[in-house]
């Protein structure tokens, strides 16, 4: 995250150039206002991840395993992560994330500092590694790597011994982080339970961060409490309304706390200021009822549309979406979980193939953007993008549209940020024009697209 500086001036010349235009802006920030890092403008224009659920509770049936479990359970016939990163690949994913190790402990990598590993497990004679395959596989198809390392371990002897865990847990990253290659993500979850002495363990958030840029500095940390990327508050992949990229960090000191008042900063972030981070918002969700798969749960994945409807309140509010798909206990994505993906990606495919206002005239004034069509054509669907490489301003804006020679409101919305896509009946015309009506700083509208729906 960096800060940027903006001049008073540079600002008051666009107020009055936009007082001018007839536009009213709020001034709410000081001058100095986060953008992202390169890697998180990277990591927002990939949009979407896969998430992938897999360990010991694939073959025990468990959500959350004890600790307990035989790492002999682990043998799965015909794993292959080519299909994982294949089938997220064809459905639009850009990057994918897996559970190293999950609240059980079970590690799907050879740890030299536990025994409780895929190497103790019967698969590929106790030589295999999840996590190389895994990796591999992604790099194939040009995605993105994540991995999830639960700091809850269940089956841990030292958890609760806070300072030896932490050695422990700081370990297991170095491993993680040193042996496979550049990490995208780095998944931490907030989950936080008592070790074997019954003391609750206590995390060394700084050192374990600090752990992480130090060996690989361009991976993004997420968690509720970032650094990098914020949870969004919810496990249903919705974003909230407005939802800011900049979020206020003394709301949410620490992961693990799911007050409402912290889930509602996590839903929103805030607006940009002198005491903001940028912290985009991820939504993780999982195509099935559970994270991981249970034959039971086989024909209750989400449809394509309802894929299609959380990419809307998720993607289209200005959040990643991470969409978790569990292999089951053969090592693979199940046929049925599969087609959905392809119904999905196709869905997407034919919402925003065909950009009606790719070839419009663009006429650009201060705080608004005024499109020209070629022709009068049918739309549905505006998709509009701040330049969030300059940060994150707009906090009110109206989308209009000329009708029998006036503009008529369409739409009126909040934050947009990368993108924010409104829905709304079908209406034909030739002119469209976003005005932003409040911003915390200078805005910079990006581009709008439009689309008509296939019906
Ligand atoms: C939570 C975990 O407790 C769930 O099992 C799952 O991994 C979810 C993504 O994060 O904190």
């Amino acid at each position: 995250m960096i800060h940027k500086s903006i001049t008073r001036r540079s600002f008051l010349g666009i107020g009055l150039a936009a007082a001018a235009s007839g536009i009213r802006f709020t001034r709410v920030s000081p001058p100095h206002t986060p953008i992202p890092s390169p890697q998180q403008l990277a990591w927002q224009n990939a949009r979407m991840g896969m998430f992938i659920h897999f360990g010991i509770n694939t073959f025990t049936g468990r959500e959350w395993g004890e600790g307990t479990e035989d790492p002999a359970a682990l043998n799965p016939a015909a794993l292959d992560p080519r299909q994982w990163a294949r089938t997220a690949k064809a459905a639009g994913f850009r990057y994918i994330i897996l559970t190293a190790k999950h609240h059980d402990g079970f590690c799907l990598w050879p740890s030299k500092i536990t025994a409780h590993s895929v190497k103790n497990s019967p698969w590929r004679g106790g030589n295999g590694d999840v996590v190389r395959e895994f990796v591999n596989a992604a790099a194939q198809e040009g995605l993105g790597v994540g991995l999830y390392l639960s700091p809850w371990d269940r089956h841990e002897r030292t958890y609760g011994d806070s300072p030896r865990y932490n050695d422990f847990y700081c370990d297991q990253l170095t491993e993680l982080l040193s042996w496979y290659g550049p990490i995208m993500e780095v998944w931490f979850d907030g989950a936080n339970g008592e070790g074997p002495n019954g003391k609750r363990q206590t995390y060394d958030w700084d050192r374990i961060h600090r752990t992480v840029r130090r060996l690989q500095p361009k991976a993004l940390m997420f968690s509720d409490a970032g650094p990098d990327i914020r949870w969004v508050g919810n496990e249903e992949g919705t974003a909230g309304d407005p939802n800011w990229c900049t979020a206020d960090p003394r709301r949410v000191p620490a992961p693990g706390n799911s007050t409402p008042e912290i889930i509602d900063a996590l839903q929103h972030g805030d607006p940009p200021s002198g005491v903001t981070v940028w912290r985009p918002a991820e939504a993780p969700v999982s195509i099935r009822p559970g994270w991981f798969w249970h034959e039971a749960e086989d024909e209750k994945a989400k449809s394509g549309d309802q894929l299609f409807e959380l990419y809307c309140r998720c993607v289209g509010r200005n959040a990643n979406l991470l969409l978790n798909v569990p292999p089951g206990r053969d090592g693979l994505l199940q046929a049925g979980d599969v087609r959905r993906l392809e119904e999905f990606g196709r869905r997407l495919r034919d919402a925003f193939g065909h950009d009606l206002a790719s070839n419009a005239h663009r006429r650009r004034e201060a705080g608004r953007l005024e499109l020209t069509l070629p022709a009068p054509a049918e739309f549905d669907t505006a998709v509009m993008r701040e330049e969030i490489a300059e940060g994150q301003s707009i906090v009110r804006y109206d989308l209009e549209i000329w009708k029998a020679g006036a503009w008529q409101l369409l739409t009126r919305g909040t934050t947009i940020g990368r993108e924010k896509m409104d829905r709304f009946p079908p209406v034909i015309s030739e002119k469209l024009r976003l005005t932003v009506r409040e911003s915390a700083d200078t805005p910079h509208i990006g581009t709008i697209a439009l689309y008509r729906q296939a019906p």
